[in-house]
């Protein structure tokens, strides 16, 4: 028997998960001591500027992502707004993954300073995989002077879950012995997939915390929330086996415009497309990628979005390429004055279909970027 447990012990992946903490706002704050112990956020200071991130000291006033940064100010009168530096932060999300190839390349970011690592094989032959993440924060803090927080268990669900449990600068590890112990502690919209609207779904049938959803049948998930019912039923369970796929290749490049003010008036938006075209050329060079999928995005003043797609055999590269599809696409969207326009975004990315050969033939790191995220 024990043989019998030793060997499924063995079969066990181990995966950590590693989430930087405040990350905009810890790199500001390395680059300006000024900026210790106070009450900062990162975004654009202007009536429609988002905030991208708070520090800790701005979050205990009910500071957070994605406010506005006018309600930020109101909630925080003390508060600092630091212009983000985007290329700064990509040039320290680079540093924090060479850390992590000195253990595995089998690496899947999942954002710009967010990443699943699989060592259940490692470089170094090390056989806890806590050891390893102790020895990446550590070497975090050591050489570019940020926190981590580092979750480790034998699946990826399991390891999200247990790098958010103890931040900052935590380490929490799920053994598979404790896993429904520590699956019984929690709400059910701690589990990926159990976004607002379904946790209301689930709450109005007295399902609140994981152990009651492990209480449900496979049928009855199953005809509550279709496909996602099997996943449900598993992650209650503490089963997840999926992957960490390792993303040498870019998916996409994208770039966006909240524009200063709503457009209604065609001429405008096309000027605006204009530009956007060119700041995404210039991505698209800089990141030496080329897709063949163009999309289209817009945001109206009433937050409501529309995506306008189009796949063509020639690589998207240039201006010249991309900029008559662009006007295609702004075509088949609607532009008036009871509809106005909050935010453009184009993007290129791959077909599933087409290889990228340009990459493949000289790999690089992935710079974690979501597909048109508003950061
Ligand atoms: P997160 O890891 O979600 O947040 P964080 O690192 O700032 O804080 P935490 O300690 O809770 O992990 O996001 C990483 C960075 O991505 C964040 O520093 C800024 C950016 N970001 C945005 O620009 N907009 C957003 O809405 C979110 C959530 C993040
Ligand atoms: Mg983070």
């Amino acid at each position: 028997m024990i043989n019998f447990i030793t060997k499924m012990m063995q079969n066990y992946r181990k995966i950590i998960h590693i989430d930087m903490d405040c990350f905009y706002a810890a790199v500001e704050r390395l680059d300006n001591n000024n900026l210790a112990g106070k009450a900062i956020v990162v975004g654009h200071d202007s009536d429609r500027g988002v905030v991208s991130t708070a520090s800790y000291e701005a979050r205990r006033y009910g500071v957070h992502s994605a406010q506005s940064i006018r309600m930020a100010k109101r909630l925080c009168p003390n508060l600092l707004i630091i212009e983000p530096r985007f290329e700064r932060y990509k040039e320290i999300s680079n540093k924090i993954h060479n850390i992590f190839h000195r253990y595995t390349d089998l690496i899947e970011p999942i954002s710009i300073d967010e990443a699943f690592l699989d060592v259940t094989q490692n470089k170094k032959g090390i056989e806890l995989a806590s050891d390893i993440a102790k020895e990446i924060k550590a070497s975090i803090h050591d050489e570019l002077g940020l926190t981590a927080s580092a979750g480790v268990s034998y699946c990826k669900l399991l390891a999200k879950i247990a790098s958010d449990y103890n931040k900052p600068d935590g380490l929490c590890i799920i053994h598979p012995d404790n896993a429904i112990e520590f699956l019984d502690k929690l709400k059910v919209e701690d589990l990926w997939l159990v976004g607002h609207k379904t946790a209301l779904e689930l709450h109005s049938l007295g399902i609140f915390k994981v152990r009651q959803l492990r209480n449900q049948s496979l049928s009855t998930l199953s005809r509550l929330f279709g496909k996602r019912g099997q996943l449900f039923y598993d992650y209650a369970r503490g089963i997840d086996d999926s992957p960490v796929e390792a993303r040498n290749d870019r998916k996409s490049v994208s770039c966006e415009s909240t524009f200063a003010q709503d457009l209604s008036l065609k001429s405008n938006v096309i000027i605006e497309l204009y530009h956007i075209t060119l700041e995404l050329v210039n991505r698209l060079d800089k990141s030496d990628f080329s897709g063949h999928t163009l999309t289209l995005k817009v945001k109206y003043a009433d937050f409501t979005q529309v995506t306008r797609s189009l796949t063509c055999a020639t690589p998207l590269t240039s201006k010249d390429t991309i900029l008559p599809l662009a006007k295609v696409l702004l075509q088949k969207v609607e532009i008036n004055a009871s509809h106005p326009i909050r935010l453009m975004g184009l993007g290129v990315s791959c077909c599933d279909d087409k290889p990228q050969n340009k990459l493949l033939s000289k790999p690089k790191q992935e710079e974690p970027q979501l597909p048109f995220a508003e950061y």
